[in-house]
Formats: structure tokens, C-alpha cells, sequence
């Protein structure tokens, strides 16, 4: 683990970037695939099925009877913290709903926004090394509240053309009924352009491998929304010499232990936490089950010596992490001075495993510093603010003059006539202006 102490302000922009590959190569083989799923819809998809995920598929569909008996396949106890983890994503998304507030901007103009859903969206649940079927909750509870005509979730099968019953049983408990046995990028083109038997979206959720990243980079271009650009999974933790480093080092392994590429940044005021906290990983590492990615993710990871809680705060905020952890005693201080961060966890029992799983808060996050211009997903990702506005002739003598000259001035006279047509006839009732 790279250990910085004191670096220079003049530094900081450089420690804090992340890593660039060239995907040149890597977009040419996804575009080939997305073309042929393009052309040849779920004839395509399933020799790609064969290809990728080794799994010889009749059907593309999930049916019922394979979503019941994958509800008998999970534990009782699953059942239940799923249950629980539902309802809390569900209480706090609910809650992000927007109540219409009519303005009246002047006398007789009246505008207003509306939240209306987006009519279908499709949802990718990767499956890989470890199929994180929280993922599932978390895109899709939001998607039924916002009142999503569609949901469509497309996750991969294994090699016996099973999905894995977590995952169904999160999309049961989340009302997903439309779930397709397709991964990787096949799954981002079928949702994008439509297939035989998987309904075309209009916007695509979710994370996933860089295959799956570039083709929903692609398909954005032309065809369907997605949710954020994304990038490797990755931490923060803010630490002082109040802060418990066994916490610490656990709050950052439980993120390495997503990947070889993910980063665990800690940034501390406290020299003595440094040196306690690289102990506690050195400890810790040795009882994990992925300590071959740990080991990797570590060696892109970093404890920062910093002088003060303000350069700690503006290290922070120039890294922009996916997840900040404020594990300090003065964090409601130092929250009210954050500006760039995906999800922020404050004090030292605020972990990222509550909110990865069950807290209520969301867990696809902007990562690789786009939290300085995205938010993560949450309810208004499956909205659109379409707005509305209606005018009285009263409202009409109130703007049409600002709305000829400003038309008048931009050369678009039509723009003007079609106000002046207008105002010549609500002179009968208001007069001029
Ligand atoms: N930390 C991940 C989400 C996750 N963790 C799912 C466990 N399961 C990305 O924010
Ligand atoms: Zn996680």
C-alpha cells in the first residue's frame, strides 16, 4: 500500500487520478457484438450465451415456476434480511418523491414540473465472481415506486442455465417480473435495441464489467439513456486519533475485496492511526476469502498523512470517492463541508456495508470521479421533470412585449408573430401594455 505523508498541494490533482486505458480495442469487440444482437435480436443472444456464460439456453425468459422454486432455494434468514433491506431502500426512495408546486412566474402565467416515470427501463445485475444480488434491490425498488410501466432485468446464467436464486428472490421481493438469463454486453444490446423476446428500454441501470460499461457507453450514443458512467468500486475513509482503526482497515478491505482494481483511500490527520490502521489491514488481510483481490486492490490503495481537517476535507473533495466515510468525532463539522461525493457515512458506525446492503440509502454510486458531476441513483433517475405552463390573456399582456423584442432581436420573426397574433386579439380584453 502506498503510504504519502504530508504531500504537496501542488500533488494533489496527480495522487488523487485515477487511471486511464486506452479501450480502443476493447470497444471494437463490444461494438461487434452489440451489431449482430442488433440484427439478428435472441438468435444472437443465445449463441453469445453459449460463448460467454457456457450456458446452452431454449429460452431467454425466467419463467415463474423458475422464480418459485428459487424461492424455496433461498435460506429463510436470506429471506428475512431481504425483507428488511427492501423496506428501508423502499422508505427512503419513497420519500425523494416530488410534490407539484404550481408558480405563478407573473399575473396569468402559471408554470409548473412533473415527475412522470420513464415507461421502461431495463436493469443489469451482473453475476461474476460474486453475484451481488443487492443490486437487484436496489435498482428495481426505486424503478416500481417511480412506476416504471416496464422493468426488465437481464442478469446471466451459469453454465447449467440457472439464475442465481438470490438474485430471483430480490426481484420477486423488489415486484420484478420480467427477468431474462442474458449477461455481459449481449444483455446491454438487447435491452437497447430490443430482441424477440427482451422489450426495448429507454434507459439502462446498473453495473458490470468493462465489457458491460463500454457497451453501455455505446448504445448511449444513439439509442438508449443510461444511468452514470462508471468505473472501478472505491473508498475514502477520513480518520483522526478519535477514530477506531480496526473500523478503519475493515471499512477499507470491504472494499477491496470488490476487485483487483479497486481503491481504499484513507486520509488522516493522525500519524499514529497511519501506522494502526496499515497494522490492522496487514492483520485482517490474512482472514479474508479474496485476499488474492485484496492484495491486488491494495497496491492502488493509499494512507495519506495530511497536516489538518481542512486539507483532509479538500484532498477529499478533489478525489471525489464513490464512498466517504467521515469516521471521526467532529464529522457533522466536517460534512457540512463536503462537495464531491457519491454516498457519505458519518461517525464510526456508519459502515459501507450498511449501505452497500441495508441502510436504506443506494448503492450505485458514480465512481472514478464523476461524483463532482453525478449523483448516484435514486428516485429521479427513473423521472423525468417534464414541465407544463399555461397562459391567460392576462399573463399574455403581461410578457408577449419582453417576447417580441427578445424574437425581434434574434431575427426569428415567426417566433414574434406567433406572440403579436396573440396580443392583437387579448388587446380587446386587457388593452395595451
Ligand atoms: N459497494 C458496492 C455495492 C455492493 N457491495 C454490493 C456489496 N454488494 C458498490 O457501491
Ligand atoms: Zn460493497
Amino acid at each position: 500500500m502506498n503510504i504519502i505523508r504530508y504531500p504537496e498541494r501542488n500533488d494533489r490533482e496527480r495522487i488523487t487520478g485515477r487511471s486511464r486505458t486506452d479501450l480502443s480495442e476493447l470497444n471494437a469487440a463490444v461494438e461487434k457484438i452489440l451489431d449482430d444482437v442488433r440484427e439478428n435480436g435472441d438468435r444472437a443472444v443465445i449463441r453469445y450465451e453459449e460463448m460467454f456464460d457456457k450456458a446452452a439456453l431454449q429460452s431467454l425468459v425466467v419463467t415463474e415456476k423458475e422464480l418459485e422454486e428459487a424461492l424455496t432455494e433461498v435460506s429463510e434468514e436470506l429471506l428475512d434480511a431481504l425483507h428488511l433491506a427492501h423496506g428501508n431502500i423502499e422508505r427512503f426512495h419513497r420519500a425523494q418523491a416530488m410534490t407539484v408546486k404550481k408558480v405563478e412566474t407573473q399575473p396569468g402565467v402559471t408554470c409548473w414540473q412533473k415527475s412522470v416515470a420513464i415507461e421502461k427501463v431495463g436493469l443489469y445485475v451482473p453475476g461474476g465472481t460474486a453475484p451481488l444480488f443487492s443490486t437487484v434491490l436496489m435498482l428495481a425498488t426505486p424503478a416500481v415506486i417511480a412506476g416504471c410501466r416496464e422493468i426488465v432485468l437481464c442478469t446471466p446464467p451459469g453454465k447449467d442455465g440457472k439464475v442465481n436464486p438470490a438474485i430471483l428472490a430480490a426481484a420477486h421481493i423488489a415486484g420484478v417480473r420480467k427477468i431474462f438469463k442474458i449477461g455481459g454486453v449481449q444483455a446491454i444490446g438487447a435491452m437497447a435495441y430490443g430482441t424477440e423476446s427482451v422489450p426495448k428500454v429507454y434507459k439502462i441501470f446498473g453495473p458490470g464489467n468493462q465489457y458491460v460499461m463500454a457497451a453501455k457507453q455505446i448504445v448511449s450514443l444513439h439509442d438508449v439513456a443510461i444511468d452514470m458512467p462508471a468505473g472501478p468500486s472505491e473508498v475514502c475513509v477520513i480518520a483522526d486519533e478519535t477514530s477506531n482503526p480496526e473500523f478503519v482497515a475493515a471499512d477499507m478491505l470491504s472494499q477491496a475485496e470488490h476487485g483487483a482494481d479497486s481503491q481504499a483511500v484513507l486520509i488522516t490527520t493522525s500519524e499514529r492511526m497511519l501506522d494502526d490502521v496499515a497494522a490492522c489491514i496487514d492483520r485482517q488481510t490474512e482472514a479474508l476469502e479474496r485476499k488474492e483481490f485484496i492484495r491486488k486492490s491494495l497496491e492502488n490503495s493509499m494512507l495519506i498523512l495530511v497536516k489538518d481537517y481542512d486539507e483532509a476535507m479538500e484532498l477529499s473533495n478533489i478525489y471525489a470517492p464513490e464512498h466517504l466515510i467521515i469516521a471521526t468525532e467532529n464529522h457533522e463539522e466536517l460534512a457540512a463541508k463536503v462537495v464531491n461525493a457519491g454516498s457519505v457515512f458519518l461517525g464510526k458506525y456508519a459502515c459501507e456495508s450498511a449501505g452497500d446492503y441495508a441502510s436504506g440509502t443506494n448503492h450505485t454510486l458514480p465512481t472514478h470521479g464523476y461524483a463532482t458531476a453525478y449523483s448516484g441513483v435514486n428516485l429521479d433517475s427513473y423521472n423525468r421533470k417534464i414541465t407544463f405552463q399555461h397562459i391567460t390573456p392576462e399573463g399574455i399582456a403581461n410578457i408577449g412585449r419582453a417576447v417580441e423584442i427578445m424574437a425581434e432581436n434574434e431575427r426569428l420573426d415567426a417566433h414574434k408573430n406567433a406572440m403579436t397574433v396573440r396580443i392583437d386579439e387579448c388587446k380587446n380584453i386587457y388593452g395595451e401594455k
